[in-house]
């Protein structure tokens, strides 16, 4: 069966719904311009975002994912909260029962007043820094924008008509040395990486117990998929284990062939996250 896509029904569903959960990802942020992983997000230089997202990665070229980390740092830095990060906010603040699952490291949803108490950072945060030899150093929010000085060249701003050297492949990447990258000032030897989740770490483990305790815990209502392709795991999984529950599933995106593993959504809204959310929860 088709997914519905009537505002004015899933008003009433919201409204009515006493556990509502809510899966958040890059396309969230797209309209805040914050670029995606897949798709129109498109290439970082010639790299895939996402093949810069490895342990693997930092190691074989620390200086290279660095420079890519670090400009992500300041774009998210430079970026507004949208309308859509501050209904989901709202919708928070209102429903006493709703927990928020972002995949998102950007901190928007947060900066949106977000209750911390009802948001889970999934894949960690962009503002995180910890040592990359598992020294145990971590420190939270540090606002360091460039890093250090070696990464100045992704803090640039540039008119919005001009390419940011930085970004285009065509000019070779800065040469940075690695002892020009941030150390971790504990054991002095470790290089300083983002507090994110790349591919092959695990998540939080006290945070996943805690989604899914949440999610088995009770009868989940309404479940809301925004701007996420839902192609990664555990993220990806949690939308069936909520069907399971027996939530309604809402999704909102722009593509409606995006996130394969949704197609049997009970609605779908097509169009940006950021329009169509503060209808949804007027
Ligand atoms: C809009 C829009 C607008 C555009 N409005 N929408 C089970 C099966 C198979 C594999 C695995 C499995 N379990 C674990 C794995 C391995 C792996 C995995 O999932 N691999 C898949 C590729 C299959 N998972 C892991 O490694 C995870 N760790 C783990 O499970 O540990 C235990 C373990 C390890 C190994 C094996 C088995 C178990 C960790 C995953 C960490 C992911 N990290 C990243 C980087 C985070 C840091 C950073 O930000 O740089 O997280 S990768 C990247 O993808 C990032 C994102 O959070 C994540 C999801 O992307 P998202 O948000 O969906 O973005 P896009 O770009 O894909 O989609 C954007 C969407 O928005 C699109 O649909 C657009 O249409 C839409 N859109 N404009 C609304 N205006």
């Amino acid at each position: 069966m088709a997914p519905r896509t009537s505002i004015a029904e899933f008003r009433e569903l919201v409204n009515s719904s006493n556990r509502i959960l809510a899966l958040l990802g890059a396309g969230l942020s797209a309209a805040s311009g914050l670029p995606t992983f897949r798709g129109a997000g498109g290439l970082w230089r010639n790299h895939e975002p996402t093949s810069l997202a490895t342990p693997e990665a930092f190691e074989y070229d620390p200086a290279l994912v660095s420079l890519f980390y670090a400009w992500r740092k300041h774009m998210a830095l430079k970026a507004k909260p949208n309308r859509g990060h501050y209904a989901l906010a709202e919708l928070a603040k209102k429903k006493e029962n709703f927990l928020c699952l972002t995949q998102n490291v950007d901190g928007l949803s947060s900066r949106a007043g977000h209750p911390e108490s009802k948001l889970r950072l999934l894949h960690g945060s962009i503002l995180d820094v910890k040592c990359f030899n598992e020294c145990g150093y971590v420190e939270h929010n540090n606002l360091d924008d460039p890093p250090c000085p070696a990464l100045a060249p992704a803090s640039e701003d540039y008119p919005p008509d001009q390419t940011l050297p930085l970004l285009d492949p065509n000019i070779p990447a800065p040469k940075i040395a690695v002892e020009d990258l941030p150390h971790c000032p504990r054991c002095k030897t470790g290089l300083l990486r983002p507090g994110v989740v790349w591919f092959g770490e695990g998540l939080d483990t006290l945070m996943v117990m805690g989604v899914e305790n949440w999610i088995m815990e009770g009868r989940v209502d309404l479940m809301l998929v925004v701007g996420t392709a839902a192609a990664v795991y555990p993220a990806a999984g949690y939308t069936r284990k909520a069907q399971r529950k027996g939530a309604i599933v809402a999704v909102v995106n722009p593509d409606p062939d995006s996130a394969d593993g949704l197609t049997d959504s009970d609605f779908f809204f097509q169009g940006s996250a950021a329009e169509i959310l503060p209808q949804l929860f007027e």
